[in-house]
């Protein structure tokens, strides 16, 4: 090759890159979804528990310190305030709220409970009890709703208490329950465990939003009929009552507390409800709260008849699409829209197909800084470009997105990757992400109008997550994806036809990469097994003879270190013990000084493997570090504390936690 080649080449190649670079234009979610703040008055601690939209346009908010106020103007029309009224006040935790027929219904923490204002002065007068729920008085015994079904009875779910594990203290705690407005009860269903959300959506039809613990690997969405069982086995303890419609007991469940995939378990256990849509750990938000179904009809965008479910430790809503599948829900959730200012717990419509946000984040930590907020989100009128939709075929996944797509780059299988894995289903917290697999992409299909992309897959696996990750697809204006993955939870394979592929439709140099990366994945965790990890030594070195320094860090609520500041000689032996006596996951990671917000986005990246690597990021500015450890659960570790004198930090890397749970290490000569 001459030199005029050579440069000509070069030339060439930096012109393609300019312009595929100018090509996708970056975009961010305001573009399109955007947050106005409704201004709280001063004095008002709008602990937002429940929203309840009026037809009058007004907006009632019941809060966490029990009481409900009704805003005036919460559409800040042309620009002026919002006017706050106290309704009602003197209530118990009320974290759920309805209005029907000119009354409120909330519910309280030991209490279904109807406000009226009988005298028209805009407080209530008459606060009726309609059904009262047991209480053994532990602090966990949340409970939410009402939410009208057509016959005009109510649903209410009922969190179990938490006692190192999740038990259903009081009657009927860990349950759905139907409310008749004369005060019938009839439990519906259990194996609740912390049902922050939940929803009827228009065809009737009962999902819940569960949040990860005990039995629940990770956070995901469930259709609730009369007799099932969802999973947690607190609420069991009220099976043996008349009006139970399950008969399931903590006795049968042992054959299946084994950490088999949940479904799995389904199969040994008919009474399991296998969820509709897993919202996987930390990658989809870390606890969900409120369902919504888009019944705007456009007005709130593209994506009326999928549902928006909100995250309240990562003050984000997340989308969710459903189909049925051999007559059973199941579906698939994407990211849509982060950055609400406190820890999102309930979404109400708006008149105007807007979305309200109600907040709150005492002792619940969340990404959003604020201890309380009143939010709404606004379409801009612009579609974003997104995936609309992840179907299930009988050999693969149908791709829908909101605009169409360069036919070129929609058929190229090197766009996509498919991953499945799934969590334990156990008696223990959480779980890890376990069987990952990578798929191989056999070959695509694409629409006409160049929407759809069919993703022909060899190895779909029946009961597992599917990730599907989508790169460098742009529309025919230039635009870049705005979210790049969703994830499909797969209980049933569809019947029908498998496609028959052309030659151009195959995708032949992506099957040769699949299955070199396939080799590496499966690779990687004998490697990480068999290196000793200097990072976490858990056994004293026999050198020693023992440590110079033994210090001791517990966890508290809220997201905190029961000590906040440590001290220790350098080049001395340290044992360090790490007891997690909170109700959540936490870490305990030394690093080098001011590098810890560095490193807590370094965790939050780590997608699939994060749990894996007890979400320690591999970097030299990682000293020492302690495994994820269970709620209850210790951990020593054994370091020699750096020569260097200087002010270090430790912090927990678990995703959302970074920011805030931090303590100084200060090393001394
Ligand atoms: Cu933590």
């Amino acid at each position: 090759m001459n030199m005029f080649k050579v440069f000509f080449t070069f030339f060439l190649i930096t012109i393609s890159f300019l312009t595929y670079a100018q090509k996708v234009r970056p975009q961010s979610e305001d573009d399109f979804y955007q947050i106005r703040t409704i201004p709280i008055p001063e004095g008002v601690e709008l602990e937002v528990g429940g929203l309840a939209t009026m037809p009058d346009g007004r907006l009632g908010v019941s809060t966490r310190r029990g009481e409900v106020w009704i805003v005036d103007n919460p559409y800040m029309m042309g620009g002026s305030q919002p006017y706050f009224t106290k309704f009602a006040s003197g209530l118990h935790e009320v974290l759920g709220l309805a209005y029907k027929d000119g009354a409120f219904y909330c519910t309280q923490r030991g209490e279904l409970t109807k406000l009226v204002d009988t005298d028209g002065d805009g407080r209530a007068d008459i606060y009726e009890p309609v059904y009262q729920f047991e209480l053994s008085g532990n602090y966990h015994e949340y409970a939410y709703g009402p939410i009208f079904d057509k016959n005009g009875d109510m649903y209410v779910t009922l969190n179990v208490a938490w006692v190192g594990y999740g038990d259903g203290l009081g009657k009927w705690h860990g349950w759905l329950l139907k409310i008749s407005p004369d005060g019938s009860m009839q439990p519906i269903a259990t194996g609740l465990r912390s049902p922050a959300g939940f929803t009827l959506n228009s065809a009737g039809d009962v999902f819940y939003a569960e949040n990860q613990g005990d039995w629940v690997g990770s956070g995901r969405v469930t259709h609730l009929e009369k007799g099932d069982f969802a999973g947690n086995a607190g609420g069991l303890n009220w099976t043996k009552e008349p009006e139970s419609p399950i008969k399931l007991t903590k006795e049968d469940l042992k054959v299946v507390d084994t950490g088999e995939p949940m479904h799995e378990a389904a199969k040994k256990l008919a009474s399991i409800k296998l969820p509709a849509v897993w919202f996987p750990h930390t990658l989809m938000g870390i606890s969900t709260a409120d369902i919504l179904e888009d019944t705007t009809k456009g007005a709130f965008g593209p994506f009326a008849g999928q549902y928006f479910v909100a995250d309240q430790g990562h003050s984000k809503i997340m989308r969710m699409s459903l189909e049925k599948v051999k007559g059973k829900y199941q579906g698939a959730c994407y990211p849509f829209r982060e950055g609400f200012a406190s820890g999102l717990l309930r979404l109400r419509w708006g008149h105007d197909g807007s979305l309200f946000g109600g907040m709150t984040s005492r002792g619940w930590a969340s990404t959003g800084k604020a201890m309380y907020a009143l939010q709404r989100l606004e379409w801009t009128g612009t579609t974003p470009f997104e995936i609309k939709t992840i179907q299930a075929k009988p050999d693969g996944f149908e791709v829908d997105f909101t605009l169409p797509v360069d036919k070129k780059m929609l058929q190229n299988a090197m766009n996509y990757q498919v991953t499945s894995f799934t969590y334990k289903y156990h008696h223990e917290y959480g779980s890890p992400i376990i069987n990952q697999q990578t798929c191989n992409i056999k070959g695509i299909i694409v629409s006409e109008d160049g929407k759809k992309a069919r993703l022909v897959i060899d190895g779909l696996r029946e009961g597992y997550i599917h990730e599907v990750k989508i790169n460098n697809l742009a529309t025919a204006e230039g635009a870049g994806l705005l979210h790049d993955v969703g994830y499909y939870t797969l209980n049933a394979i569809p019947d029908g036809e498998k496609a028959v592929l052309t030659a151009s439709q195959m995708a032949h140099n992506h099957q040769a990469m699949a299955k070199t990366e396939t080799k590496t994945t499966t690779k990687t965790p004998t490697k990480v097994a068999e290196t000793k990890n200097v990072k976490n030594l858990t056994q004293m070195p026999v050198s020693w003879g023992q440590p110079d320094q033994v210090l001791t860090v517990g966890t508290k609520p809220n997201l905190n270190y029961s000590v906040k500041e440590l001290q220790v000689k350098a080049g001395s032996k340290v044992k360090l013990v790490f007891n997690n006596n909170d109700d959540m996951t936490h870490n305990l990671v030394i690093v080098k000084p001011n590098t810890a917000t560095e490193i807590g986005k370094a965790a939050e990246n780590l997608g699939l493997d994060g749990t894996k690597l007890n979400y320690v990021p591999n970097s030299a500015n990682v000293l020492f570090h302690t495994k994820l450890l269970q709620p209850n659960s210790s951990e020593a570790i054994y370091f020699i504390a750096p020569t260097e004198a200087g002010t270090y930090t430790y912090v927990c890397t678990y995703p959302g936690h970074a920011s805030v749970m931090q303590g100084v290490l200060k090393v001394v000569k």
